[in-house]
């Protein structure tokens, strides 16, 4: 497998630079010759000339990174937004007065954006890939009313504890279009789990787009010696706010359907965070609900430049299960929650990515902007 990947990684990158730069019918200009030569290499540099990138572009091979910009409004979501959405449904009561909550998920045919000018025919729920990150918190009913506005059969399979009849695998929640499911079970256990079709093929559906986080907060009731840290997890109170919370998805689109990945991301879009730096305050401390879902790649991992991370291995526990780490490998459903801090830091631009170089050449890379306040 090791001797296909050098024809194959260009022949990917290939398809990424040059889909790009034929999508957008680019101009000749400083931005587009640059990420030409990007793949190119030394040799296209010898023959051209060209000998020096702009300072801010990382030296002669360029900036590494897509061309162009991605229509966040025609895709419908925003790498940004994708961050900090939370979807925590409709809260009412159950007979016995427990909390109910409701979330409403649909799944809809859409093509999206997911390099400059590279479309990708996703399977997705309500409109976005990722899915909505759901969020409950421990001990809530939880109610899932599931549409297939599609056109292919599709369930929602979710990590957590619940019946077999209610488990979103064929025969269980698995509907043809036109159709309506819901899912109804407790909220737990506490953790950052996710929730993917289960429809067949598997991997067909998972890397079409349909998938997301699943996160059930703890509640600091039922951990009387971890409540403090049970209500820094838990969204709405003021210890929560504190924090700086962000939804990252690792997933990967293979646009030619050979079973290989062409387009690596977190929460999709190609390089959104390198062109774009999720802004962090120095002094208040981070904390990200991490999964993997990518198809055809046997793992993923995170790492962090210039810092150290505690990690929590599905968010299960309130002590973490790894301290002091800079590196984490998620293989498929694999998902944590990371949390560290820049506040002994100077401020500056800090990079993150996964440590299979070949992903983040291909899209999955993204900095932090560290600032002393925001304005
Ligand atoms: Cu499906």
């Amino acid at each position: 497998m090791a001797g296909m990947w050098f024809r194959e990684a260009i022949s990917r990158r290939g398809l990424l630079w040059g889909g790009a730069a034929a999508a957008t019918g680019s101009v000749i200009s400083a931005g587009t010759s640059f990420g030409q030569n990007a793949h190119d290499g030394h040799t296209a540099v010898a023959r051209t000339g060209y000998s020096s990138a702009p300072a801010d572009h990382g030296g002669a091979h360029g900036a590494m990174i897509t061309v162009g910009e991605v229509d966040d409004i025609r895709n419908g979501f925003a790498p940004a937004a994708l961050l900090t959405e939370w979807d925590t449904g409709t809260v009412s009561r159950t007979p016995d007065g427990r909390v109910l909550r409701t979330f409403e998920v649909d799944a809809i045919d859409k093509e999206i954006e997911i390099a400059p000018g590279i479309f990708f025919p996703a399977w997705t729920y309500n409109g976005r890939v990722p899915g909505p990150s759901l969020r409950a918190t421990e001990g809530d009913r939880l109610r899932i009313v599931f549409r297939n506005l599609g056109s292919h059969p599709h369930s929602m399979h979710f990590h957590g504890i619940h019946a077999a009849r209610m488990d979103g695998v064929p025969g269980a929640g698995l509907i043809g279009p036109g159709e309506e499911f819901v899912y109804e079970f407790d909220a737990r256990p506490f953790g950052c789990h996710l929730y993917h079709c289960h429809a067949l093929p598997l991997k067909r559906h998972i890397h079409k787009g349909m998938y997301g986080l699943f996160v059930i907060d703890p509640d600091p009731q039922r951990h009387p010696e971890f409540a403090d840290v049970a209500r820094s997890r838990l969204l709405g109170t003021q210890e929560n706010a504190a924090w700086q919370e962000f939804a990252m998805v690792m997933n990967a689109f293979d646009t030619n359907f050979d079973s290989e990945n062409e387009i690596y991301a977190v929460n999709t879009v190609a390089h959104a965070y390198m062109k774009k730096p999720i802004r962090i305050v120095r002094d208040r401390p981070v904390r990200i609900y991490l999964a993997n879902i990518v198809e055809f790649d046997p793992v993923n991992s995170f790492h962090l430049h210039a810092n150290f991370f505690d990690y929590f291995e599905q968010g299960t526990t309130l002590t973490p299960t790894l301290k002091t780490v800079d590196l984490i490998t998620q293989v498929q459903a694999q998902r944590g929650i990371l949390e560290f801090t820049y506040a002994e830091h100077e401020p500056g631009l800090y990079m993150f990515h996964p440590h299979q170089s070949e992903f983040t050449e291909l899209g999955w890379v993204g900095m932090f902007d560290v600032v002393e306040t925001v304005a």
